[in-house]
């Protein structure tokens, strides 16, 4: 930090990160507008530490430059750095740096960064800085560290309904005194439908882009025109009131039918009942308890079903706390977790969509058009594949946090690491999300356009998921024979004859030949 004699004094600068863009956050709590500095920067180091889908810079930017208009409307003195300011220092601590050199502050203020790699580089500034650092706690989370680890502490195992369970007994939401509305914490089993015949589907609220919006657009295609994903057309809100709006939207037309087909994948819809609300939730222009409570309003004033509700509360409350929980309890270390030691690139149709799995193409195309894909497609369609493949866990976790625009390490890592790619050994969750062409095919109508058969198990034309679940089961024997969960189906496996078992093997290798 320069020497800051003679500088004009301020009392603290508040770093505002492009996640962080909430009114209530921590490190505006007791803030002045009269001595106080707020900072935003836009920095090649955040925008490139993964090749972010263009969609998910641009929203970020254009949300952070409404968030800091707003702020100065209402008469902050914010200091904003754009991404091609001809002195932009590259980084988050060179443009702390840059404003210690034109002014003098008691200590930097912050919100602690969702990533732990982020807070490692301001905790390292203010240390060679000599600098007060200032971190609070995020109060947008309802759980702490601190909670979380003394709530892991001592069990065997860690699941995500019992953590929920305390999550709605804390808020009171969907709560009669200390029971569960209707009776039972989770109506999972009624969430399970696929979406069959016509249906009228809702669609997530379209913002035309404004003035600032345009201008970002305009800079992510010239800065980041190679990087992965379509800008155009660009339609998300970046505002809190755009973000309110969706959320009314989504509580009135979409959240009737978000239990039911929470697990439905259609080919040509891409949003079906779910509330694509990830990207405003992450980034701080909805609070999720706000969330939360306008959704159980919905089912007290009869407009929403209790599965609805309840499935959608638990995503938030329960998943959302509950792997931000996991991540910070493990890191750093997490994202090099490699508990099937899968070595195998990602294969190159990742980045283009160019495969005759239907299903595959249509999360891939969707999330290259989008920058966003829902729960099943990420986890049942994308995962599962990679899964199965022995596909390298880091390579998998590097283009999740890419492509969507809702990706922050927090939240993607447990996901990916943990959920989807079962690289933790069973941490996050009990068993691998493994599936052959079955379950894709009950939950969807892709298999139907499919260049491969679902049908068929084995030989040229079968799908390719099918002879690859049991390849990966062999394949992993060794760590997963043991688990309750997964021993069904090892039964399965050794009632076969061996003629079966080599179809499957066979084709197996003639799949992986093809895709890597
Ligand atoms: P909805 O289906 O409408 O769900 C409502 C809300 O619940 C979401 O907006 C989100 O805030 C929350 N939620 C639901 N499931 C989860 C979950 N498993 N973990 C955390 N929050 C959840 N979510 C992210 O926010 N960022 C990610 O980078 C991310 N990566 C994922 C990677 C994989 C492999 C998987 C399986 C899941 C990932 N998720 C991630 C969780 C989930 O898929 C997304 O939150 C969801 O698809 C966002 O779309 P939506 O807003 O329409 O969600
Ligand atoms: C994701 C992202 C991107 C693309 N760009 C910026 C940026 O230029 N400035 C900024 O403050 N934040 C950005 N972010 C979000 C940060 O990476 C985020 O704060 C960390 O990932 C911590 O969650």
């Amino acid at each position: 930090m320069a020497s800051q004699e003679n500088l004009p004094e301020v009392r603290n600068l508040i770093l505002l990160l492009g996640d962080q863009l909430c009114r209530n956050i921590a490190s505006l709590q007791g803030a002045d507008r009269d001595l106080d500095i707020i900072l935003m920067a836009e920095v090649p180091e955040e925008a490139g530490y993964v090749r972010h889908h263009k969609k998910k810079i641009a929203f970020l930017f254009s949300a952070m430059r409404h968030f800091a208009r707003e702020l100065e409307e209402e008469g902050w003195k914010v200091r904003y750095t754009q991404l091609d300011d001809p002195e932009n220092s590259g980084s988050l601590t060179g443009e702390i740096d840059r404003v210690s050199s034109d002014h003098k502050f008691a200590r930097v203020v912050i919100t602690e960064p969702g990533e732990y790699r982020v807070k490692c580089a301001l905790v390292g500034w203010a240390e060679s800085a000599n600098a007060v650092l200032d971190m609070r706690q995020d109060s947008r989370f309802l759980c702490s560290h601190e909670r979380f680890q003394s709530w892991a502490d001592g069990r065997k195992q860690l699941r995500m309904e019992y953590f929920y369970r305390e999550m709605r007994r804390e808020t009171g939401l969907l709560m009669n005194g200390d029971q569960p509305e209707g009776g039972k914490w989770n109506f999972d089993q009624e969430n399970r439908k696929p979406v069959k015949g016509d249906v009228s589907l809702p669609r997530p609220p379209v913002t035309r882009p404004d003035a600032i919006t345009e201008e970002v657009l305009d800079l992510v295609e010239a800065q980041f025109g190679g990087h992965f994903g379509t800008l155009r057309p660009f339609w998300f809100a970046v505002t809190r009131d755009g973000a309110l709006q969706a959320l009314e939207d989504f509580a009135e037309k979409a959240l009737p039918g978000f239990g039911d087909y929470q697990d439905a994948m259609l080919e040509g819809e891409r949003f079906l009942y779910h509330s694509v609300l990830s990207p405003c939730i992450n980034a701080g222009l909805l609070e999720p308890m706000e969330v939360c409570r306008r959704v159980e309003r919905a089912y007290y004033e009869g407009k929403a079903p209790l599965n609805a509700a309840e499935g959608f509360i638990r995503q938030i409350i329960g998943w959302r706390e509950y792997v931000r929980g996991i991540y910070w309890l493990k890191m750093p270390g997490y994202t090099e977790n490699n508990f099937f030691g899968a070595s195998r690139p990602l294969p190159e149709f990742y980045w283009t969509g160019e495969t005759g799995m239907a299903c595959l193409a249509a999360a891939i195309t969707q999330t290259r058009d989008e920058a966003y894909a829902h729960h099943i497609q990420r986890l049942m369609v994308t995962g599962n594949f990679a899964l199965l493949a022995g596909v390298d866990p880091r390579e998998v976790h590097e283009w999740y946090l890419a492509v969507y625009a809702d990706a922050y390490e927090w939240v993607e890592a447990p996901n990916v690491i943990g959920m989807s790619q079962f690289a933790d050994g069973g941490l996050l969750g009990s068993k691998p999300y493994a599936a052959s062409g079955n379950y894709i095919n009950k939950m969807s109508d892709h298999c139907a356009g499919c260049s491969f058969d679902v049908k068929r198990k084995t030989g040229e034309g079968a799908c390719p998921f099918n002879p690859l679940y049991w390849e990966f089961l062999v394949r992993n024997a060794d760590k997963l024979r043991r688990n309750p969960r997964v021993r069904q189906a090892y039964r399965t496996w050794d009632r076969m004859s061996a003629e079966r078992q080599n179809a499957y093997l066979e084709t197996a290798r003639r799949v992986l030949e093809r895709y890597f």
